[in-house]
Formats: C-alpha cells, structure tokens, sequence
C-alpha cells in the first residue's frame, strides 16, 4: 500500500528535475509548486541520493543499482546528485534534499568524519537518513537510521587469509614474503576495514613484511604513478594487495612495463577487491590470483529497508549485502551473471 504524502513535487517541477539532471549540473534543484501536481506524483516516495562520486567501476554499478531500484514505476521520485568525490558537495546536496524535504536521504560517505551538522539539520527536519556503502563516525547514533553496505573488515581479513592457505600449499609459509598493499580514499569505511582487517592477519606471520601501504584514491591513474615509484624502490615483491580492481588495472599495467609478470605462473601474487567483470576475466586468465567481492547492488537492500520503515517495522543499524571470493577455481561459474 502506498501511503498518501503530505507534500508534493508537482509534474513541472518532475520535469524541471529532470532536465535538470539530464544537463549534467546537478548543483541544485529546483522544486516549482505551483500548480497542485498530479495524483499519481503525490504518492512517489522521494529520496535524495548523494552519490559520493565516480571513481571506480564499482561506483558506476552501484549509482546504476540506485537508478534501477528507485523508479517511478516502483513508486519513487528519485533526486541523485553526483559529488564528484568533494565531501563539501555531498554537504551541499544533503543540505538540498533537505530544503525540498525529500522523504529519505541516502547517501555514500566519501569519508567517516565531519557529518554530525549537516545530520543534525536533516534530523530536525524530520527526515531518516540511510548510509550506503560507506559508514559515517557521528557522536550522535540517532542521526541516521541504519547503513547497509559491506564488512569491509572481513573483506581484508579474508585477503590475508587467503594469503596464508596459498603460500601455505605452495610451500612458501615459512619465507620472507614482501607485500605492497594499494589503498583507496583516505578515511573512508571500505579502506580502514580492508587494511585492518588485512593488518590483523599479517600480523599472525612474523615472515609477511609490509613493504610498501601507499594511498591511490582508488584510481587507475592514481595507482600506475604509485606502483611506477614503488617499483623504483623494490624488485623484490611477492604479493600486492590492490583495495579495488580500478587500481589492480593500474598496477597490473605497470608490471608489465616493467616485465614482471603476475598471478598464478607469475612473479608476483595479486590480490584484488571489489570483483568487477573485467577484473574477473583477469582471475579467470591467471593474472589475478584472487578478486574479494564487493558487492554494489544495494538498490534492493536499501528498498527493502525503505519499505521497513514505511510498514513502521524495526530495522537494524547495519545490513551487510553478500558477498564471495574469487579465484581461477570458481570463477567461470559466475563471471557469464556478473554484468559490470
Ligand atoms: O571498493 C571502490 C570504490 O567504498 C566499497 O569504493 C567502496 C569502494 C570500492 O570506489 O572501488
């Protein structure tokens, strides 16, 4: 049952947002409310979507999730903003969701810290907020609803102990073995819990040596200039341990300059994360050893919370999406589904 809302966005105004969205601004939005609006829109759950930027291929898929799920033919009116990874405009998008008094807010934040105002505001204005993806370190518990996204600890912590089975059957457990570990965006959820996650595992092996944590935002270009410098200062890597594909592509580019090679035959042992089709082609074709999935298909997840609420169910604080590990062994049975 849909419920009949309070407030309306009226048909001008649809295609006012509309337009507006298709020219690419996205800076703000314009809400006319001038002639009483149709019917139908006046029973659209709205929600405003702050999309933390485009950076990877993951991002795309997940944006693509949101745009899939929140449809007008599922019952919603959706406002997406792209911050193009600036924390100060997912603020200013939050802050626009707010003065059109959207329904929900979702949104991925770019970093953990420095969202307790602009929550506070979106909680006195009587709207729940939903985190996606990425967690948000706010004092004050009740300024969002609930996250769902991924256990990005266990993520890193599953990396490490792969780790440990694969040099433990290639009889390598009691060597030095030289890691490198690319991470992504400083302060976000999905770096600090695979590289603590990573972390925890190493430090059961005395004989693992991190050579090398070096930030790439979770680029391909951020982790080609990286890896070139890294390389300069060590021929000596057994295993790099790439936080997303986005930056594997990268590193993997710049072995091969280099002629070193990777994966299951080659020098250096490659783990990556996040799992998306092209990368999973590379598991598949040996040259990378392992993908740990992320999953961005979160439309559905954050759906069905949405529609908890409206039925004015109990939700938890957290919702955790599945997720698997890749390897040369498993992976031609999934990579025919994976469809980014
Ligand atoms: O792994 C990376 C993206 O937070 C899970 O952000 C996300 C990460 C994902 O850009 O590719």
């Amino acid at each position: 049952m849909r419920r009949m809302k309070k407030r309306y966005i009226s048909a001008t105004a649809v295609s006012v947002l509309f337009l507006f969205l298709l020219g690419g601004c996205g800076k703000q939005f314009v809400v006319d409310e001038g002639d009483g609006g149709s019917t139908e829109d006046e029973q659209l759950i709205v929600v405003g979507v702050s999309q933390l930027g485009s950076e990877s291929v993951w991002r795309t898929a997940n944006t693509a999730s949101i745009q899939e799920t929140f449809t007008r033919e599922n019952g919603y009116l959706l406002i997406f903003d792209n911050a193009r990874q600036k924390q100060e405009n997912q603020i200013k998008a939050i802050r626009s969701f707010i003065s059109q008094q959207v329904d929900y807010i979702v949104f991925s934040p770019i970093a953990e810290s420095g969202w307790d105002v602009v929550l506070e505001e979106a909680k006195e204005a009587g709207i729940p907020v939903i985190l996606m993806d990425r967690e948000a370190e706010i004092a004050d518990e009740s300024l969002y609803v609930t996250r769902v996204g991924s256990d990005f600890r266990a993520e890193g912590e599953n990396a490490g102990l792969w780790l440990a089975e694969h040099l433990e059957q290639q009889g390598r457990a009691d060597e030095e073995i030289n890691i490198v570990v690319l991470t992504g965006t400083e302060g976000a959820t999905s770096t600090i819990g695979r590289t603590e996650g990573f972390e925890e595992i190493a430090r059961q092996h005395s004989n693992w040596n991190i050579l090398e944590q070096t930030g790439a935002d979770y680029t391909t270009s951020k982790a080609k200039e990286e890896m070139r410098s890294i390389l300069e200062e060590h021929d000596d890597i057994d295993v790099l341990v790439s936080q997303n594909d986005d930056m594997t592509f990268g590193a993997l580019d710049v072995f091969k300059e280099a002629g070193i090679t990777t994966g299951v035959d080659g020098d250096v042992t490659v783990i990556s994360f996040d799992a998306v089709r092209t990368a999973l082609e590379l598991v598949r074709s040996g040259e990378i050893n392992v993908d740990i999935e992320c999953n961005p298909e979160q439309g559905p997840y954050i759906e069905n919370v949405i529609r908890m609420l409206e039925n004015g169910e109990n939700i938890d604080k957290n919702y955790y999406v599945p997720e698997k590990i890749f390897t040369q062994e498993n992976v031609g049975m999934y990579i025919n589904d994976r469809s980014y």
